[in-house]
């Protein structure tokens, strides 16, 4: 994205004079999809698609936002209790208050921001501009004191308390923690985790955007979170001797041994999550022997437990995955929180050009809509830029 795109919009929008730039980026996720608020693992990296956003304190309690791409302009005080309506204002106000929680004493400022991750593609647009405006908020009121984990918090908390999303960690921690060229493997209740670089010669990494949106995503969203939670609760009732705290704690055993208390429905969805737990780790240990057939073969189940038994798949991500598996892509999924957005595709060099005219083609001709194509360069995590 280019500074001075958005340098001269916040000159124009505002009073003429700069202030600091900050980018955040959005995020792939190799495998580990669905895991991180079930206490698993997952394995993200950060993009070259991102937030970007100028800011300068203005002198007062009031926050001046421009959005450049909505070209949409909102107002409000700091200590507003209820915030601003416009859904990408909500982003900036929520990341506000959590600042605060954390210490940082925010005041008035005039910010002007504009993206380039597709929105509604799965790549995380919402967590890059928490990231984003987290840092920036950090490193001008803040002193930059809190720490990258409690930035990763802050926009989690963002999500929960302002936008009605009860995500995990990955997307945001992706976003702070993300390094040119390597994937992270988070343990994501431990919050441990390791750079892993990401070369694999003869192959490369792409995204199809189905572009398909859903409106009812993050209530979807909500609903798969409390189907694992209702498992949870009642594996706890069952096993009282145990420590259960989510499903990364149960075995299939256990979760057999509830089938007949727990509905059907939810006994899919456990079904999913404890598969992907195990695929996560297979990943790990076939990266690490430059197995990418193994690789590519668990995206390509992890994609069936998300269409079949966690139902975020829709016709047209089913479409594109199998025109992969047609075309002897080696690995291809549905990515991020599913109804809609892109597939992730482990695919050969040689076999690249050919799979993405047949599939752009073939997709275009069945559904009359032109997917878009996302080549991944994996770069590094939220900075300031100058
Ligand atoms: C969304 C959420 F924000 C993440 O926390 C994660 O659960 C993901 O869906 C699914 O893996 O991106």
């Amino acid at each position: 994205m280019e500074i001075d795109f958005v340098r001269s919009r916040f000159i124009k929008h505002f009073d003429g004079q700069t202030g600091n730039i900050y980018a955040a980026p959005g995020r792939i996720n190799l495998i580990g999809e669905h895991t991180d608020y079930n206490g698993g693992f997952v394995f993200p990296g950060a993009i070259d698609k991102g937030i970007m956003c100028e800011i300068r304190p203005n002198g007062s309690n009031t926050v001046m936002a421009y959005a450049i791409d909505l070209k949409d302009r909102v107002e409000f005080k700091i200590d507003d209790p209820q915030g601003p309506r416009a859904s990408w204002a909500r982003y900036i106000y929520g990341i506000i208050q959590e600042m605060k929680k954390l210490g940082v004493d925010v005041k008035g400022f005039n910010i002007a921001f504009a993206g380039d991750v597709p929105l509604g593609a799965g790549m995380s647009s919402s967590a890059a501009m928490e990231s984003c405006f987290a840092y920036a908020l950090n490193d001008l009121f803040g002193d930059n004191k809190v720490s990258k984990w409690d930035m990763v918090l802050a926009g989690q908390a963002t999500e929960h308390n302002y936008c009605g999303v009860n995500c995990g960690i990955m997307d945001q921690f992706a976003s702070i923690f993300g390094k040119e060229g390597k994937l992270m493997r988070l343990d994501c209740r431990s919050r441990e985790f390791e750079y892993y670089p990401f070369e694999p010669k003869g192959y490369r990494l792409v995204l199809i955007d189905s572009v398909v949106k859903h409106e009812l995503a993050s209530s979807a969203y909500n609903d798969r979170r409390k189907s694992c939670e209702n498992v949870v609760e009642t594996l706890r009732k069952k096993y009282t001797d145990r420590d259960i705290e989510t499903l990364r704690d149960i075995d299939w055993d256990m979760l057999n041994s509830v089938k007949a208390d727990i509905s059907e429905e939810d006994m899919k969805r456990a079904t999913y999550v404890l598969g992907e737990k195990d695929r996560v780790l297979a990943v790990c240990d076939a990266l690490n022997k430059g197995d990418y057939g193994t690789v590519g073969q668990k995206m390509y189940e992890t994609h069936d437990g998300l269409s079949k038994d966690y139902e975020v798949s829709c016709e047209e991500l089913d479409f594109l995955v199998d025109m992969a598996r047609k075309n002897g892509v080696t690995g291809s999924r549905i990515m991020g929180g599913g109804f809609g957005g892109c597939t992730i595709n482990l695919v050969k060099e040689e076999l690249y050009d050919k799979f993405i005219n047949d599939a752009t083609s073939a997709y275009k001709e069945k559904f009359g809509k032109q997917p878009k194509v996302y080549d991944i360069v994996i770069s590094d995590g939220a900075r300031k830029i100058c």
